[in-house]
């Protein structure tokens, strides 16, 4: 793959409804596409990075100089011979997984045009559709919350997840197991707790929760372990998970019992099949996790979660209707009738198409390096 120009495009659209989680309250999807120019071939992707660095390290003005002063400069005018070349090619920048999956990903969308394959072929993708969850934002109140639980159930979603965080977490949980003792539930931390919060963790176990999710900070892989340890509830590791080897690591360590794998997070979507490799054959339930996307990085986490390993549990992929009132791809990401969304392929000729008017009307910045 000759590179012969790369664009980025900086896109500005609002959520239907505000997203509060233990870090921020997002009012609007600030998001950086890049579109790669490839012999005739365009290759679109979507950096997950936000406008701040809340959920991990890097986001759009981070990301903007790496790939305008660093990578770009690297790969413009040169001959990549994979997703997995660019990646060897950029082992030398310390982290910026963010970045580096931006390209990555740009370059996966050439690669499916070029061999006339679906991204679930090309990753060894098994499942026609994927399972559905909701994550829903903090709310002002319990009775706010309660309703758009009561929403997202109607409409059949197959997993529901809050946000918490310290004073919003033992009570708020209690009063939706009151409502509902039955339905999958889970609860979204962001690392916003300490092992000094074990006995609440503990306490937790009575609402036989799926799992929690990122209770302790990113680098806590130890911590993790010993919070394990002490409670019935599987944890899920979220923002611990930046790598092949954190992931074998918390697996070694026994941190977490579940894998929340958001391609973005480690570097690309090479990285994040081998992360799925690893936890099939450790027996961790995997699930993919979301960055509240636009639609061309949704598209890119609905193949990913047709792999074997995302089979079990349901995934913060959901409908583009679920985030915003305008989205990006032709046609829009939806359910089906059953909440699932069926995997683009050859046999089912599902193609999602870059809606460039969309794109236009939400564009703020457009940069272009040739
Ligand atoms: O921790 O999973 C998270 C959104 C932004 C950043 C981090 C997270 C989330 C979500 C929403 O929980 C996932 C989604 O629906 O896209
Ligand atoms: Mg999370």
């Amino acid at each position: 793959m000759r590179i012969d120009r790369i664009d980025i495009i900086r896109v500005l659209n609002p959520f239907s409804h505000p997203f509060e989680t233990s870090f921020t309250k997002f009012e609007n999807r600030d998001a950086l596409l890049v579109k790669v120019y490839s012999e005739g071939l365009i290759g679109w992707a979507e950096c997950k990075a936000f406008f701040g660095p809340y959920y991990n390290p890097e986001d759009n003005g981070t990301v903007l100089h790496v790939l305008k002063d660093i990578i770009i400069p690297r790969v413009l005018h040169t001959d990549i011979e994979s997703p997995k070349a660019f990646m060897d090619s950029v082992k030398f920048i310390k982290g910026n997984r963010l970045a580096k999956a931006a390209i990555e990903n740009a370059l996966w969308e050439i690669l499916l045009q070029q061999t006339g394959k679906s991204l679930k072929t090309l990753l060894g993708g098994t499942q026609d559709e994927i399972k559905v969850g909701v994550s829903l934002g903090m709310e002002k109140d319990i009775t706010t919350l309660l309703k758009q639980i009561e929403k997202y159930l109607a409409l059949g979603y197959h997993r529901t997840k809050i946000k918490i965080k310290p004073g919003k977490d033992y009570d708020v949980i209690k009063a939706i197991r009151k409502e509902y003792p039955d339905i999958t539930l889970t609860v979204d931390a962001n690392s916003a707790y300490t092992l000094k919060d074990i006995e609440l963790f503990k306490r937790m176990d009575e609402f036989h929760l799926e799992y929690i999710e990122q209770p302790l900070g990113e680098s806590d892989i130890v911590d993790h372990a010993a919070l394990q340890q002490a409670i019935e509830t599987p944890i899920c590791l979220d923002e611990s998970i930046d790598s092949y080897d954190a992931a074998l690591a918390a697996i070694k360590l026994k941190s977490c019992r579940v894998i929340n794998i958001k391609s973005s997070r480690v570097g690309g979507l090479y990285e994040a099949k081998r992360i799925h490799d690893l936890c099939v054959e450790h027996h961790i339930p995997v699930w993919c996790g979301g960055m509240t996307e636009l639609g061309i990085g949704r598209v890119q986490n609905i193949s990913f979660a047709s792999l074997p390993g995302f089979s079990q549990l349901a995934h913060d992929v959901a409908a583009s209707e679920r985030y915003f009132a305008d989205d990006i791809t032709i046609p829009k990401v939806d359910i089906t009738p059953r909440c699932t969304i069926v995997v683009p392929s050859e046999e089912n000729g599902i193609v999602y198409a870059v809606d460039e008017k969309a794109v236009d009307a939400m564009a703020v910045n457009h940069w272009i390096f040739k």
